[in-house]
């Protein structure tokens, strides 16, 4: 019956700071066309997806999972997993962040990658590398060990029993009005001074 389906109820989370504080590595302009417009939009589109199918009223992690294996869910995955990636991506950023890892991730990125230096050398080169649109990420795979991971247009690690620690949107949209073609810059920009280890480290540790 009409009046007894799950309502859709995704909604655009609230930028964890001011769409200025990340300014200069990331403009003001750039992080609200980037929430206001292309998250909102991918969260819009998810809500009328979803209306009055399994999907509607589900948590996004669990539609973002199941839509992976579903044949005939692929627009429900891509706006889903952009809803997710992007969160995630919000958060795996701060005002003055940057700086290097501490604790047990610390030790974990020396033991995987022989180093800070040498992880921030493989994740900037993954992330300037990734063809088109997407992302790279610092992910835990199931054991424990740390990797880095590139993955296309919407396509995220949680569909693959990766636990994700940290994620950089390389899509156009996110660095374009900044840096124009200077994808490096950005990636080294974001390395240096957003980089938020204390979110990685929380993620690390929920084993
Ligand atoms: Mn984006």
């Amino acid at each position: 019956m009409l009046e007894n389906k799950a309502k859709a109820s995704f909604t655009l989370p609230k930028l964890p700071y001011e769409e200025s504080a990340l300014e200069p590595v990331i403009s003001a302009r750039t992080l609200s066309f980037h929430h206001g417009k292309h998250h909102a939009g991918y969260v819009e589109k998810l809500n009328g997806l979803v209306e009055g199918t399994p999907y509607a009223g589900r948590p996004l992690d669990e539609v973002v999972r199941r839509a992976a294996k579903d044949p005939v869910a692929t627009l429900i995955f891509n706006n889903a997993a952009q809803a997710w990636n992007h969160e995630f991506y919000w958060r795996s950023m701060r005002a003055k962040g940057g700086g290097m890892a501490a604790g047990t991730l610390a030790q974990a990125i020396e033991r995987d990658f022989g180093g800070q230096p040498e992880f921030r050398a493989s994740f900037a080169k993954a992330a300037a590398g990734e063809f088109g649109s997407g992302w790279a990420w610092l992910v835990a795979d199931g054991a424990g060990k740390l990797k880095i991971a590139t993955t296309d247009d919407a396509d995220t690690p949680i569909v693959r029993g990766e636990r994700p620690l940290l994620a950089i949107d390389v899509w156009e949209h996110a660095y374009y009005l900044d840096y124009q073609n200077r994808r490096p810059d950005y990636i080294s920009g974001w390395l240096d001074k957003l980089v938020n280890w204390e979110f990685a480290e929380e993620n690390f540790g929920l084993v």
